[in-house]
């Protein structure tokens, strides 16, 4: 017994940690790919290809079939029974539009059935839209206007209205299929569209992904009434409650009990986004650690005690599932802006690794880059080709140096409106393994940088949560289980900071010139 279950649902897959805090190992871990397990939805990515407009929509029932998939997985050779609570992390911002037959539906479920068989009846919107929409420029604007403004909506929402976050999704489907919208008596977002099938029943949606919908007021903790009038009528009745993410829902599913063993006292926890999940799994939910993921983008998080909003507009602020609140900031041109200067440049990672970045020095002589491949959200830019204070021909050691710390200095820039010092960073995502970036990123910064083995930060952190929410201590547990890599710890170059602080002001310049 006592053994804990972590799932993550994210975009291309939905993975499962089990760990046991009494050896503080993690005893099982599966994962099902949408794209290769499920191809019958034509979603290689985790998401229906070509949208129009923006629209990038993904279909709800994957992520129903890929449930029975995985606990199949899980089950084979392994005994669910010693799981004593189970918790869930998702891809922040996409929902899932139910008709009032969901809650009857997921409370009866038969063993004989698939959820696919039983569940697929359910759905008043046949898609789901995802992060990776950007379609409601105009609902955006539309539900500023409406609340006097996008400083109003991130004064109480910790975010300006933004494309892919919930509230704008729900209202273009409002007023693009207003009867549809009718007949929709419930919403969820991944995360707790997840949970409440494990429940058996409608579950409430956490502060953490909760603060992803433009519609949670951070002062009250509950849903915002202005901005629920600025999105769709009737909107407050169709949402689950809004509440913190500890709390204990309910016992599982008969389903999962009988289907797949399961203890019939297994407690379901609140689900959470993927990034608060993340938090926790990167055992970064005290203010002082943050967390830098190199992934296809690169996002930046870390735990604040007070809801601290940018005064720009770009960065977020979610709850932080062990109470307080989290800034999130991501930056677009991430590995895709690596990935483009490397091509451009007919060069390797090589080139990025600590040899090939010790071709220049810190500060690259001045030479600074804005680091925009493409379209970017902080700062906001539309396309344009990555400007320079320096020639475009200089040999390429120096552009890669100028890409690589004008975007961590654009990092820099952006993440000071958050006010907490930086006293350890702890580095994941793709990139993160590249010891020249890595140290790059120290020396920027200022702060020593830790890497960890551990991939899925989300789902480790779900499975956290889930014995923390059993009364197991979460400093204890995070420092079990959220250890770096053997070695993996580099200290900044101390030499390095006044040279960053004059880079610091170049960059500034470039930016506003
Ligand atoms: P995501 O989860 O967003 O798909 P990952 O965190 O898996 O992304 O990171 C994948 C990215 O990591 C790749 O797109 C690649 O650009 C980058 N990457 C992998 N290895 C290296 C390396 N040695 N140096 C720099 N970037 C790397
Ligand atoms: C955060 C965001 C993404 C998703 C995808 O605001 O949009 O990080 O959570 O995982």
């Amino acid at each position: 017994m006592s053994m804990y279950l972590g799932l993550d649902s994210s975009t291309q897959s939905l993975s499962a940690i089990v760990i046991d805090p009494a050896s503080g190992t993690i005893v099982r871990e599966v994962s099902v790919n949408f794209g290769s397990a499920l191809p019958v939805y034509a979603s290689p990515s985790g998401f229906i290809p070509g949208g129009k407009n923006g629209e990038v929509h993904a279909d709800p029932r994957m992520w129903i079939e890929a449930l029975d998939l995985v606990f199949s997985k899980l089950a084979d050779g392994f005994d669910l029974g010693k799981i004593e609570a189970v918790a869930s992390s998702g891809q922040q911002h996409g929902s899932v539009y139910l008709d009032e037959t969901f809650e009857q539906r997921i409370d009866s479920l038969a063993t004989g059935e698939s959820l696919l068989n039983q569940l697929a009846g359910s759905f008043t919107r046949a898609t789901a839209p995802i992060w990776m929409d950007t379609s409601t420029g105009a609902e955006c604007a539309e539900i500023a206007a409406a609340v006097g403004g996008n400083a109003e909506v991130c004064k109480r929402s910790g975010s300006i209205a933004i494309e892919r976050f919930t509230g704008p999704q729900i209202r273009r489907f409002f007023k693009n299929d207003p009867a549809a919208y009718e007949k929709t008596s419930l919403i969820h977002l991944v995360s707790s569209f997840v949970g409440s099938i494990l429940a058996g029943k409608s579950i409430a949606i956490d502060h953490g992904d909760g603060a992803g919908m433009n519609l949670l007021n951070l002062q009250t903790l509950d849903w915002d009434n202005e901005l629920l009038d600025a999105t769709a009528p009737g909107l407050r009745a169709k949402l689950p409650p809004a509440a913190a993410s500890a709390t204990v829902a309910g016992s599982i599913s008969s389903y999962f009990v009988e289907k797949y063993g399961m203890s019939r006292t297994c407690k379901v926890v609140l689900s959470t986004g993927d990034n608060p999940s993340s938090l926790v799994g990167m055992g970064a939910t005290s203010p002082g650690t943050v967390v830098i993921s190199l992934g296809t983008s690169d996002t930046f998080f870390a735990a604040m005690e007070k809801p601290v909003t940018d005064p720009q507009g770009f960065g977020h602020v979610f709850g932080n599932p062990a109470g307080g609140f989290m800034s999130l900031i991501c930056f677009r041109n991430g590995s895709l802006a690596r990935e483009a200067l490397r091509d451009e440049l007919g060069t390797d990672w090589s080139a990025f690794d600590r040899d090939g970045l010790a071709k220049t020095s810190a500060g690259n002589e001045g030479k600074v880059m804005l680091p925009f491949f493409g379209p970017e959200i902080t700062p906001r830019r539309d396309f344009e080709a990555p400007l320079r204070n320096f020639s475009a021909d200089d040999a390429a050691p120096v552009q890669v140096r100028a890409l690589l710390e004008g975007q961590f200095l654009n990092m820099r820039l952006h993440s000071q409106w958050i006010g907490e010092k930086v006293e350890l960073i702890r580095l994941t995502g793709g990139a993160s393994q590249n010891d020249g970036i890595a140290q790059l990123v120290a020396d920027i910064f200022q702060a020593p940088v830790e890497r960890f083995a551990i991939a899925n930060g989300a789902g480790l952190g779900a499975a956290l949560r889930a014995a923390h929410a059993c009364d197991q201590d979460l400093a204890t547990l995070q420092e079990a289980f959220c250890k770096p890599a053997a070695g993996s710890r580099l200290e900044p170059a101390s030499d390095t900071a006044p040279v960053y602080a004059r880079s610091l002001e170049a960059y500034k310049a470039l930016l506003s010139a």
